[in-house]
C-alpha cells in the first residue's frame, strides 16, 4: 500500500519544535528502522489508524497490556462508568481492595499488593524494599534487561537503550552505578560467582523471566530455579519483572508458566488494562516494610487511580472469567510465527524465531538468541529494511529490533494470515 504520511509528517515537525526528539519515550522515534514515525489517532480491535487515515494490523499492542486489543467494549465501559464519579481522590477506594484482592488471587506468590502508576516505578520501589528488608545495598541486574528509567537500572539496559546504543545513561551516578552488579543472562555460574564474591551485600537479583525488551528471549531450562535456589541459599530477595509478561503469558504471568516463584514481582501497565498504572507485591513478611506499615517509604497520589483501576479491574476479571483467552493466543500466535519460519526456511534466510505463548521476536541473525551478546549478533540493518517493508504492508511491528512483539486476543484468523502474506512479499524481496 501507499502510505499518506502528510499529517504525521507535520505533527512530527511540530513535535520537534516543542518535544525533545519529537516523541515522548524514545523508541517512538523510529531512529533505529528509518523514516518518521506516524501518529496514531485510534485503534480498534487489532487495528491501529493515523492522523492520515492508514489502517495496520499491529503487533506492539501498547507494549503488552492491550491483551484483549483495542477498544475493549467491557474496558471501555468501566472506564466511562468510574470517570462520572471524578478521575483523581488521593483516598482510598473500593476498587484499590477488589483489584488487590483479584490480583493476589491470580498470582499466588503475591500476598500483599502496593499500585503504583507505572512499571518504572514499581522496579523502583522493590529495589528500595529489598535493600530496606535485608540491610544490604546491591541489586543484580541482568545485561539486557530493562526495568524502567530509574538509575539503578539504566546500566546495560535493554529497550531504548539498546535500540539506540547507548550502553548507560549520563546523569546515573558513580555512587548509583556501583551499587547495581551486572551478570549476562541465563548463565547460572555468572550470577553464582558474583554472588560468592559480594557475601552479604546482595540486597535483590532482578531480572525478566521471559525479557522482552532485548527481543523476546527465553530461559534456559533449569535457570530460573537454579537463580531462585540461589536467593534461597544467601538471603537474597528474588525479584521478576512481570510487567510485560505479567497475566500475559498465563493469568500468573511467566512464574505460572515455569513453576518458579519470586519473593516480589514488579507488575505494569498491564494491569491497567493499558492506562498508566504499576504494582509490586509479593511476600507479606517483605511487603510489611512498605509504609505506613513498615518503615520503606513509597507514595503517590495517582497511586491507585479510580479510573485507572476501573480499566484493570475490567481486564483481570475478563482474563479470569475467560481462561479461553490464553487457548486463542498461543493458538493465533503459533499460526502466525509458523507461517513466518516456513517462509524463512523457504528462502534459506537466517534467522532465529523466539516465541512463547503471544510474545515472538524475529532475530535476523544465524545464532540461538538466548542472552544480550546473542541479540546483539542480529543484522540491526536488515531488521529496519524488514520494519519498513512490513510497514508499507500494512503491518506495524515494534520499530526497534530490540523488543518483544505482543499480540492480542483481537487478532482474527484472516489478518493473521495477512501478516504471514505480507511476511512472505517482504521476506522475498529482502532475499532478492
Ligand atoms: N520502553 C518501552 C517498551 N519496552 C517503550 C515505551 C514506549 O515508547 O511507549
Amino acid at each position: 500500500m501507499t502510505i499518506q504520511k502528510s499529517n504525521s509528517q507535520s505533527l512530527f515537525g511540530n513535535a520537534k519544535q516543542f518535544i525533545p526528539g519529537g516523541v515522548n519515550s524514545p523508541v517512538r522515534a523510529f531512529k533505529a528502522v528509518g523514516g518518521d514515525p506516524l501518529f496514531i489517532k485510534s485503534a480498534k480491535g487489532a487495528v491501529l489508524t493515523d492522523e492520515d487515515g492508514n489502517d495496520f494490523i499491529e503487533l506492539i499492542n501498547s507494549w503488552g497490556p492491550m491483551i484483549l486489543g483495542h477498544a475493549h467494549e467491557g474496558i471501555e465501559a468501566a472506564v466511562i462508568e468510574a470517570i462520572k464519579g471524578s478521575v483523581s481522590f488521593g483516598a482510598p477506594t473500593a476498587r484499590e481492595v477488589e483489584i488487590a484482592e483479584l490480583i493476589c488471587e491470580m498470582v499466588p506468590s503475591i500476598e500483599k499488593v502496593r499500585m503504583v502508576n507505572s512499571g518504572t516505578e514499581a522496579a523502583m520501589s522493590v529495589a528500595r524494599l529489598a535493600r530496606g528488608y535485608t540491610g544490604r545495598d546491591k541489586i543484580v541486574k541482568m545485561e539486557g534487561h530493562y526495568h524502567g528509567h530509574a538509575d539503578s537500572f539504566l546500566i546495560a539496559a535493554g529497550s531504548g537503550l539498546a535500540t539506540n546504543g547507548v550502553p548507560n545513561s549520563p546523569g546515573v551516578t558513580e555512587g548509583t552505578a556501583k551499587d547495581t552488579l551486572l551478570v549476562p543472562y541465563n548463565n547460572l555460574e555468572a550470577v553464582e560467582q558474583l554472588v560468592a564474591a559480594h557475601p552479604k551485600q546482595i540486597a535483590a537479583i532482578l531480572l525478566e523471566p521471559v525479557p522482552g525488551n532485548m527481543g523476546c528471549v527465553l530461559p534456559k531450562p533449569g535457570y530460573l530455579e537454579g537463580l531462585r535456589a540461589l536467593c534461597d541459599r544467601e538471603g537474597i530477595v528474588l525479584v521478576f519483572d512481570e510487567v510485560m509478561t505479567g497475566f500475559r503469558l498465563a493469568p500468573g504471568g511467566a512464574q505460572e508458566v515455569f513453576g518458579v516463584t519470586p519473593d516480589i514481582t514488579a507488575l505494569g501497565k498491564i494491569i491497567g488494562g493499558g492506562m498508566p498504572v504499576g504494582a509490586y507485591g509479593g511476600k507479606k513478611e517483605i511487603m510489611d516494610f512498605v509504609s505506613p506499615q513498615g518503615p520503606v517509604y513509597q507514595a503517590g497520589t495517582l497511586s491507585g487511580n479510580p479510573v485507572a483501576m476501573a480499566a484493570g479491574l475490567a481486564m483481570l476479571q475478563h482474563l479470569k472469567q475467560h481462561p479461553e483467552v490464553y487457548e486463542y493466543l498461543q493458538s493465533i500466535t503459533y499460526r502466525m510465527v509458523s507461517g513466518i519460519k516456513q517462509i524463512l526456511e523457504d528462502l534459506q534466510l537466517p534467522y532465529t524465531m523466539n516465541h512463547i505463548g503471544s510474545m515472538y521476536s524475529l532475530f535476523f541473525t544465524d545464532q540461538q538468541v538466548v542472552d544480550f551478546d546473542t541479540a546483539q549478533t542480529t543484522d540491526t540493518e536488515r531488521f529496519g529494511q524488514y520494519f519498513r517493508g512490513m510497514l508499507e504492508e500494512g503491518v506495524y511491528l515494534a520499530p526497534s529490533q530490540y523488543e518483544s512483539l505482543f499480540v492480542s486476543s483481537a487478532l482474527t484468523e484472516a489478518q493473521a494470515d495477512q501478516v504471514i502474506e505480507a511476511n512472505r512479499r517482504v521476506l522475498t524481496a529482502m532475499h532478492g
